[in-house]
């Protein structure tokens, strides 16, 4: 595999990063999680677009522009020979000292890995999932906000591990006001009365991709959308819920804190949206051109 670190492409062996970068000292650093699909990269631009988001809103300076930050991921597929894989797009504060001043990194690190993507198993989606709410709550919108995806993921980590000790695979986070904000990696929906609703990003939900992009197919097929705050008892009466994120593309929720949620199976428009979805992955994104043949001599 081959990794691209500040401007270098290196085997997997030497891609290492120092221990006194402060990405791994104190988790200060933002991320993404993209996809390739049949040869491109889904919404490319809107994740490099989220990451200097993220990074401005960290005050990061990411030594390039979103135009190289494109490039160098593409590059990367490209070196990898990656038609459908995962792309991890990672950058730390750098190198530093011991102390939190994150004034002593003097250069922020670039990281992008290509790799095969770990599909979640078919079951998930053919049957649905069961969720739990966690006792863990969202940070704060004047912490560390939740909409930066920072690389800091401990909150997230302690409510998936709480989901985990339930015996399921994803959790249900709430805000500290006992709204539904998301789960640990994916945005939460949920369908009543022909409307689909989700909750808003000041409840304390990431701004998904996914999300987005189920949003702007549902208006396109009619489906009004409204963000919107949601409680627990919201969630156990509705008539169709699902989750969204770029590894789980979209997955039938059927079951919430032992509430069945209405029949029991996933629901007709999660269905119809879970095709549209998969159909829009196939044909949009950003091409990564082929490897050039070597000439011969
Ligand atoms: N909420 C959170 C907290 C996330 O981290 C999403 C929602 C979904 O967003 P997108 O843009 O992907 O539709 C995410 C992103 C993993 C993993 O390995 C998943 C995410 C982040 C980090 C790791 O499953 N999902």
């Amino acid at each position: 595999m081959t990794i691209y670190i500040d401007g270098r492409y290196c085997s997997e062996r030497d891609a290492k990063i120092s221990v006194f970068d402060h990405g791994l000292l104190y988790g200060d650093g933002v991320f993404e999680g993209i996809r390739a699909y049949h040869g491109r990269i889904f919404k490319l631009k809107e994740h490099i677009d989220r990451l200097f988001c993220s990074a401005k809103a960290i005050l990061l300076r990411i030594p390039m522009t979103h135009a190289q930050v494109m490039s160098a991921v593409v590059e990367t597929c490209r070196r990898n020979r990656i038609r459908d894989g995962y792309i991890r797009l990672v950058v730390t504060r750098g190198v530093g000292t011991l102390g939190l001043n994150p004034e002593r990194c003097r250069h922020p690190s670039v990281i992008i890995i290509a790799d095969r993507i770990q599909l979640y198993p078919p079951e998930f989606y053919e049957k649905g999932l069961a969720i739990v709410t966690v006792p863990t709550t969202r940070n704060l919108n004047n912490a560390v906000s939740p909409a930066i995806k920072s690389l800091n993921y401990l909150n997230n980590i302690l409510a998936k591990i709480e989901a985990n000790i339930a015996g399921v695979e994803e959790a249900i986070m709430l805000n500290a006001t006992g709204y539904v904000a998301e789960c640990t990696g994916d945005n939460v929906f949920i369908v009543k009365a022909g409307q689909l609703l989700t909750p808003p990003l000041y409840a304390g939900a990431l701004y998904g991709i996914t999300r987005g992009v189920v949003i702007e197919l549902a208006r396109e097929c009619g489906v009004p959308v409204s963000e919107t705050n949601l409680t627990r008892y919201d969630l156990f009466n509705a008539d169709e819920c699902f989750v969204t994120g770029t590894g789980a593309e979209i997955v039938p929720v059927v079951k919430i804190d032992g509430r069945i949620i209405a029949d029991g199976k996933p629901g007709t428009l999660t269905r119809d949206l879970e095709k549209r979805y998969r159909a829009l992955t196939q044909i949009s994104g950003e091409p990564i051109a082929p490897a050039r043949k070597r000439r011969a001599i």
